[in-house]
C-alpha cells in the first residue's frame, strides 16, 4: 500500500509542472502583450480616432490593445478603470488625462505594479508617466489661436473661449499660451477682449448650451475660440443653425469630418488640428519600447515609430519629458475636402 502511495505521489509530481504549464497556456496566450489606452471619455470621434491608431500600432507590434474610456470625462471615473487595468496587469496604461495631478496615487501604484505609464494628448504629471506624447507645440497652438481670432474679428470686438473641462491639462495649457499672446502684445491687441471661458466638458450637448449662454450674454461677439473638438463642432452647429455666419466666427482644433459642413458655409473660415490616428499610432510605439525596456522615459532616448520613422524624448516644460508628433495643419476651404474622409 506505502509503495502504492508513493509511486502515485512521484507520477504526481511529475506531471504538474506540465500541468500548471497547460493551465497558464490554456487561459492566455502565453507571450502576448497587453497595452491598455484610456481616453478622456465615450463619445468623442477624436478620441475614436486615437484609440484607432493606438490599436493599429499595437497590432502591427504583435500585441493585444485594451481600449478604455468612462461615460463622463472626470478623473475618479478614470480611476476606477486604471484600478481594473492594475488587476489585469496589463503591460502598459497610456492615458488621456482628465486631470493633471489627481490620478497620481493610482498611476504611480500602476507603475510599481511593474506596469509602465504613459500619457498622451492631455498630460498628467511628470510623477505619473515615464513620458508623454504630445501632438504639437502648446505654445504655437494656444498663439496661432489668438492670431487666428485676431484675423477673423478684423482686430476688434468681444472674443470668448469654449473649453473642454476646466481640469483638462491640454487645453488648459493652451488657453495659457493664449492669454500669453494677449499679455505680450498689448498694442496689437488693444481692441481685443476676452470676455469669457466656458466649458462645454467635451460632452455635445452642454457644449451646445454654452455656445448659446455665449451668444446670449455678449450679442456683440465676434469669435468663439474652441480648442477642442468637440466644442469647435458645437459652435458650427449653433452659428449655422441661427443664421449667424457672417456674423460670429469659430476657429480652434477641429476633426475635418466634422467640421466640412462649416468650413465650406464660413461658420469656421478655417481651423487647425494634427493627426489624431498618427498620436494613437505613436503612442503604441512608445508603450511596446518601454515594455521591452528600450527606453525609460529619459530625455535623449530615440526609438522607431513604424510609419512615422524615429523619435527622440525631449525635455517638457512641465519638468517631465515628451515625445512631439509634429506642427499642427490648417484646414480652409482649399483643402478640406481632401480630408474629411481621412478623420
Ligand atoms: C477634444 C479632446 C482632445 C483634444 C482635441 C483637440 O477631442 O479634448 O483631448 O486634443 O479635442
Amino acid at each position: 500500500m506505502r509503495r502504492v502511495v508513493v509511486s502515485l505521489l512521484i507520477v504526481v509530481l511529475a506531471i504538474a509542472p506540465v500541468a500548471v504549464l497547460f493551465a497558464s497556456g490554456a487561459s492566455e496566450e502565453p507571450g502576448v502583450q497587453r497595452h491598455a489606452f484610456v481616453f478622456k471619455n465615450t463619445g468623442n470621434p477624436y478620441g475614436e480616432k486615437q484609440m484607432e491608431g493606438f490599436q493599429e500600432g499595437i497590432e502591427e507590434q504583435g500585441g493585444e490593445a485594451i481600449l478604455r474610456a468612462p461615460d463622463q470625462p472626470t478623473a475618479e471615473a478614470q480611476i476606477q478603470i486604471i484600478e481594473q487595468l492594475i488587476a489585469q496587469q496589463v503591460a502598459s496604461i497610456s492615458i488621456t488625462g482628465n486631470d493633471y495631478d489627481a490620478l497620481e496615487p493610482v498611476l504611480t501604484r500602476a507603475m510599481d505594479s511593474g506596469i509602465s505609464v504613459l500619457s498622451a494628448d492631455s498630460a498628467v504629471n511628470p510623477n505619473s508617466r515615464l513620458t508623454h506624447i504630445n501632438q504639437a507645440d502648446s505654445e504655437m497652438i494656444g498663439r496661432t489661436l489668438i492670431q487666428a481670432a485676431y484675423d477673423m474679428a478684423d482686430g476688434a470686438g468681444d472674443i470668448a473661449i469654449l473649453s473642454a473641462t476646466s481640469q483638462a491639462s491640454n487645453q488648459n495649457l493652451w488657453i495659457e499660451w493664449m492669454q500669453t499672446e494677449l499679455d505680450e502684445n498689448p498694442d496689437k491687441y488693444a481692441d481685443l477682449n476676452l470676455v469669457r471661458i466656458a466649458y462645454g466638458d467635451d460632452l455635445r450637448d452642454k457644449s451646445v448650451s454654452e455656445t448659446e449662454a455665449l451668444l446670449q450674454s455678449f450679442p456683440d461677439l465676434e469669435v468663439i475660440i474652441a480648442p477642442t473638438t468637440v466644442g469647435i463642432a458645437a459652435a458650427g452647429r449653433v452659428i449655422t443653425d441661427r443664421g449667424l455666419i457672417g456674423d460670429v466666427y469659430v476657429t480652434g482644433l477641429g476633426l475635418p469630418s466634422e467640421m466640412a459642413e462649416y468650413i465650406e458655409n464660413g461658420a469656421c473660415p478655417y481651423m487647425f488640428l494634427w493627426n489624431p490616428i498618427d498620436v494613437g499610432y505613436l503612442t503604441a510605439y512608445a508603450a511596446v519600447a518601454a515594455v521591452n525596456g528600450d527606453i525609460t522615459g529619459a530625455a535623449g532616448e530615440t526609438f522607431s515609430a513604424g510609419r512615422l520613422g524615429d523619435f527622440e524624448i525631449v525635455e517638457a516644460s512641465d519638468g517631465g519629458t515628451e515625445v512631439l508628433l509634429g506642427a499642427p495643419f490648417r484646414f480652409d476651404p482649399s483643402n478640406i475636402d481632401e480630408w474629411k474622409d481621412v478623420y
